[in-house]
């Protein structure tokens, strides 16, 4: 479901203090990077944001991009990846596909093909199974370009692969011998 500009407003709320800066609000996530949706309800009121309980479950729910999962319990909430801040997502090393892909804009490929991709600030490279997601994420930095990643070549070569809750592989680095452009 199409997110409101309200909702919109809470879920980017929520991945900044759930994957980059929980101490601007006075929020601690554990290492997993939960957080308790109560305290994340009385930290964002306490700095003037307008959120409920019920406002931060609905948003998980209608996510388009599933950034966000509740515990079982619904008393925990946790970003699914993105963070740049340390935490343990628990996630297991699997086999990647043969091929992955990443979005970035024109303006970085000079320096990608020098150092490889690197994560940057976040704690993992983002890769995607298919294009139009590449492309997608490669517009938010400028005139985007997809690069495909030869990922069952790395796997071979014991680089460790994850998948987030929400489908996005994710890698520490991926040099720049197993890049392509598309
Ligand atoms: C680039 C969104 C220069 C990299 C998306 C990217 C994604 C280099 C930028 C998620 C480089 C980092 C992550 C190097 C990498 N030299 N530039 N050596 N290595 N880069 O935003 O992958 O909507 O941290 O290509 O859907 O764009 O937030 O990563 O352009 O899954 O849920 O440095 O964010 O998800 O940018 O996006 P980002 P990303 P959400």
């Amino acid at each position: 479901m199409r997110m409101k500009s309200k909702q919109i407003e809470i879920s980017k709320f929520l991945s900044y203090v759930l994957r980059h800066k929980p101490e601007s609000i006075g929020l601690e996530l554990d290492e997993r990077g939960w957080a308790s949706v109560e305290r994340v309800v009385d930290c964002a009121v306490a700095n003037g944001m307008q959120i409920t309980r019920g406002s931060i479950i609905e948003i998980v729910m209608d996510s388009d991009k599933q950034r966000f999962c509740l515990s079982e319990d619904r008393l925990y909430i946790r970003a699914n990846q993105g963070h740049s801040i340390r935490v343990d997502l628990g996630l297991e090393a699997l086999i990647s596909p043969e091929k992955l892909f990443h979005g970035t804009a024109t303006r970085f490929l000079e320096s990608i093909f020098k150092e490889g991709l690197q994560p940057q600030r976040r704690q993992h490279v983002h890769l995607s199974n298919d294009m139009e997601t590449a492309i997608a994420v490669g517009k938010r930095h400028g005139v985007p370009v997809v690069l495909e990643i030869a990922s069952g070549l790395m796997h071979e070569a014991e680089f460790e692969f994850f998948r987030s809750a929400n489908g996005v592989w994710l890698t520490d680095r991926v040099p720049p011998e197993y890049l392509k452009i598309l």
